[in-house]
Formats: structure tokens, sequence, C-alpha cells
């Protein structure tokens, strides 16, 4: 079952009809991408001096109250040398995923990439002492996947005046606007001057952040790179798109720039413990669904310390990633279609097409499509041959008659070719 929920923080810049700015037309048309949850939290991978820690793998350091002198000695340990960023980024390639976006810090304040303002980084406190992001963005430069950066703004559990330890520190004695102004804006600059292109900026769990201050992050990554979106987790009803709830699906169509992250499993760092992966067909269903009410799908992985992508998200996304190849002309570039709120079917669409998502493949092969019109012919996108398929009105309804097995167990695509497109 798809899990609905209507609670998406539209923003200024996202208001319904205004999905207007042309910066953001690649990633209207991207539809899917990659997100990775990788730091420190990866060696506890949820179990604490022999003690499961219940809840997402990410948060151990909080949810088990560990101590900043305890947590950082991780890093000691961090040595993820079966990281490969050429695999990476081909795996998002070979899944259909146009985007990557990759915590560059968490809430525990581990900074995975080179950073002047702190040695608690990923160079400098690891055996490791390498930058996975700048290997990163040298492959997806390669590849033709865009990079984007998630990044902690509010929550910063390692320093002493961030947002969230106050099991270490006196929340009252924090000077929260000084580590915004000198700390998070050095390290925002850092991240969008050092690696190239980034498609965007990630910024999560807003919380205490003032509005002037989310704005005048937004306008720092504006300034550093005109074309950088910013999610709107960076507070405040900001940002150029905006973010559903952690694996939250509309119930009906949305317009305005809108994104669902999501997990394979119910982790986003990785968890030794948690192996409740969603099926590859729940997956696509999500990826459809959310698609056909205009949104995208931001696919969590979260890979063990050694750098390596649990085979279970592996195997998953290479099975989207076939279905996609067949029937990526009903998800890249589309907008929501016609047929919304029926259980059976999704519809996507673009000028002089509308693709038929059947989930349900009707007893017989005969579909009963209402709200469509104007309809000249109908096949299977998976037919390369485009046979065509009987089509008749009845009442108001149209009929398609097709195959009485489901083409595809998972989604079967019957494309519908409306005026002149034939
Ligand atoms: C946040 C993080 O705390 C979490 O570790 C992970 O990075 C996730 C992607 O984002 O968690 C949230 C943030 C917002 C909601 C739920 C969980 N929300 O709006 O429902």
């Amino acid at each position: 079952m798809i899990q609905r929920d209507d609670s998406i923080a539209l923003g200024r810049g996202q208001r319904p009809g205004a999905r207007q700015d042309p910066r953001l037309d690649w990633w209207r048309d991207a539809k899917f991408g990659l997100f990775i949850h990788w730091g420190l939290y990866a060696i506890p991978a949820g179990v604490w001096k022999g003690t499961p820690i219940p809840g997402i793998g990410e948060w151990i350091m909080r949810f088990a109250r560990i101590p900043v002198a305890e947590y950082e000695k991780l890093a000691e340990q961090f040595n993820p040398v079966a990281f490969n960023a050429a695999e990476w980024v081909s795996l998002a390639r070979r899944a259909g995923q146009k985007y990557i976006v990759i915590t560059s810090k968490h809430h525990d304040g581990f900074c995975m990439f080179q950073t002047a303002q702190t040695r608690y980084n990923i160079v400098d406190a690891t055996p490791f002492g390498r930058d996975p992001l700048k290997e990163l963005a040298a492959e997806c430069q390669k590849q033709g996947i865009k990079l984007g950066f998630y990044y902690s703004q509010t929550q910063d559990w390692h320093h002493p005046d961030g947002h969230g330890n106050d099991w270490d520190f006196d929340e009252t004695k924090k000077d929260f606007d000084g580590y915004i102004e000198h700390y998070v804006k050095a390290q925002v600059r850092e991240l969008l001057t050092n690696y190239g292109p980034i498609c965007l900026i990630w910024f999560d769990t807003p919380m205490i952040i003032r509005p002037e201050q989310s704005a005048s992050l937004v306008e720092l990554c504006h300034t550093l790179q005109p074309d950088c979106l910013v999610c709107g987790r960076v507070g405040n009803e900001l940002g150029d798109y905006a973010s559903a709830g952690d694996n939250k699906i509309p119930r009906t169509a949305v317009d305005a720039d809108w994104e669902t992250p999501a997990t394979i499993n119910d982790t986003w760092g990785y968890k030794q413990d948690d192996h409740n992966w969603k099926s590859t067909s729940d997956l696509l269903h999500k990826l459809v669904d959310i698609v056909s009410k205009g949104g995208n799908y931001l696919l969590n992985v979260g890979p063990t310390a050694e750098g390596i992508i649990p085979q279970p998200s592996v195997e998953r996304l290479l099975a989207m990633g076939e279905w996609l190849a067949v029937n990526g002309e009903a998800i890249y570039g589309t907008r929501p279609g016609p047929i919304q709120g029926v259980e059976w079917c999704r519809s996507t669409a673009r000028p002089g097409k509308l693709y038929v998502h059947v989930f349900d493949w009707p007893r017989g092969g005969e579909l009963r499509l209402s709200g469509v019109n104007g309809v000249t012919g109908a096949y299977l996108l998976s037919d390369p041959a485009r046979t065509p398929l009987r089509v008749a009105q009845s009442g108001a309804d149209l009929l398609v008659f097709g195959p009485t097995q489901a083409p595809d167990p998972i989604d079967s695509v019957v494309v519908l070719t409306r005026g002149s497109a034939a």
C-alpha cells in the first residue's frame, strides 16, 4: 500500500502555479534522484556498546546521548577503503537516477569533506584521508549525473554552538547566530566553491533558524552558484522547492515543485539490523505515484563504514533501472496526467501523449478509463512495434483492449496518443 499524506510545506516560491523558474527545468524533468546518507554513524550501525539503539541510524549519537569526546573517536577508525566513486555514480546512472544528493555534514557534525573550519573532517581526522565528495564530483561530471549536497545547517551535535546537543553543552549558553554566521556560511562557501557545479543544497531540520538567517543562506547559495537550487528545508518557507515529509506522498496532484525523500528500508544511515527492505514493486509504484502527482522521488541508500552500498539496495535500484530503461518515456519530462484518484492506475502526460500506468491489470485485459478524450490511438510502451490496441467509446468512458495477461507484473504502461501525434 502507498502511504499518502498531505503534509507538504509550500514555500514562498512554491505556491500553486509558481512553477515558472527556469532554473528548475532540469529538476522538474529528472523525477528520480539518489540520496546517500553516509558518515561516522555507519560504524556503530545502530548498535552502541552492544545495545541496539532504536530509531534511524544517523541519529545514534543523540538517541544514545553519546558524549562528543566518545563519538569523536569513531573518526580514528573510519577507513572506507571499499569506497569507489565510479561505482556509486554508475549505480545511480543504471538505476535511471538523474541526480545524487550526499551528506556533506549531518547532525552529528562530522564533515565528509575537506574543510578549513574544523579538523573534524574525513581528510584530517581519519586514516582514510581522502575527500569522497571530491571524487564523487569528478565522477558525476564524467558520467553526466548532477551532484547536490545535504548540509545540516541548524543541528550540529559536535559544534558547541550548534543546535541539538544538550548533553554536552548548555543550550542557553550557545551562540547560535555566531555558528550560522561564521561556521555554516564558511562551509557552504567551501561546498559551493571547491566542487564544481553543485545542482542543489539540501538543508534540513530548520528548527530554530530565524527567517533572516534562512534568507541569507539562500542568498549565499544563489550568489556563489546562481543555478544551485535550495531545498525548502532551509526553513521559514524559503527555498526553491518544497520537501514532503520523509516517505510521505500527497493524496492528490500538487501544482508546485516538490520532492519526497524516502528510505529503501527504515533508516537513512546504515543500520546492521534493518532488513526491512521495500520491494521493487513497492518502490516503483511509489515513483510512479509521485511522478503522477507532479513530484520527484529522492530515494536513499546508507553505505557501510567500508564504503559499500548494501546489496539489497543495489538489487532494487538496478531492477528499477531495468523497468525505467523500457518505460522511462512515461516518467522523465512528464507532467501529471488527467486520470487521478483511481486506485488501479496512475497517469502521466506530455504534449500529444498520455501514459496510463496500470498497476492492477484488469481481468480480460479490458481497460475502462474515465476523463480522457480526443484519443486517436493506443499501444503498449514496452512494445517496440507499437502494435495498435483496439479502442472504443463506451458512454463517457474510453475502452482499451489489451492482452489478457499483464504485460508487466509491476506497471504496464499504455500509451494513448492524442491530437496530431500518431
Ligand atoms: C531529517 C533528518 O533528521 C534525518 O536524519 C534524515 O536526514 C532525513 C532525510 O531528514 O528528518 C526529518 C526531517 C523532516 C521530517 C521528518 C524527518 N518531516 O518533515 O516529516
